[in-house]
C-alpha cells in the first residue's frame, strides 16, 4: 500500500513538471525541421505550446545550451530565476537566446509570462 501511495505520489511530482500533452515535444521538433531553423552543435531546448521541451535536460558544466522559439506566435522568456540570473528578452518566433552554467547543479528555470498561467518551466542539470 505504502509503495502505491508512493508510486502515485512520485507520478503526480513527475506530470507537475512534464509537458500535459506527450504529443507537444515531437510536434515541437517537426517545427523546428519544418522551419529549417540551424541547429546549434550543443544541447537545444525548444519553446512551443508553453512548454521548454524537454521540459528536463541534463548538460556537461560550460555547455552552451539554445534555446529556440518554435511557436507560430507566441514570444517567451527564459529566466533562471532561483539561480538569480535576470530574466532574458523575450523572444520571439524563431529566435534563439543561449546561456551556460560552470558550475554543477540543478537549475530550475521558468517562461517569464508563461509560468504561473500555463506552468510554463523547466529543469536544467548541469553536471561535470
Ligand atoms: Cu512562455
Amino acid at each position: 500500500m505504502r509503495s502505491v501511495l508512493l508510486a502515485a505520489g512520485l507520478l503526480l511530482a513527475a506530470t507537475a513538471s512534464h509537458a500535459a500533452d506527450p504529443s507537444v515535444c515531437p510536434e515541437a521538433e517537426a517545427r523546428f525541421a519544418k522551419l529549417g531553423l540551424a541547429r546549434p552543435d550543443g544541447p537545444l531546448v525548444l519553446l512551443y505550446k508553453f512548454t521548454f521541451c524537454p521540459p528536463q535536460m541534463t548538460v556537461k558544466a560550460g555547455a552552451t545550451v539554445t534555446f529556440v522559439n518554435v511557436d507560430p506566435r507566441t514570444s517567451h522568456s527564459v529566466w533562471f530565476k532561483d539561480a538569480g540570473r535576470e530574466e532574458s528578452e523575450r523572444f520571439f518566433p524563431e529566435d534563439r537566446w543561449t546561456t551556460r552554467f560552470d558550475t554543477p547543479g540543478e537549475y530550475r528555470y521558468l517562461c517569464g509570462p508563461h509560468w504561473e498561467s500555463d506552468k510554463m518551466v523547466g529543469v536544467l542539470r548541469v553536471e561535470k
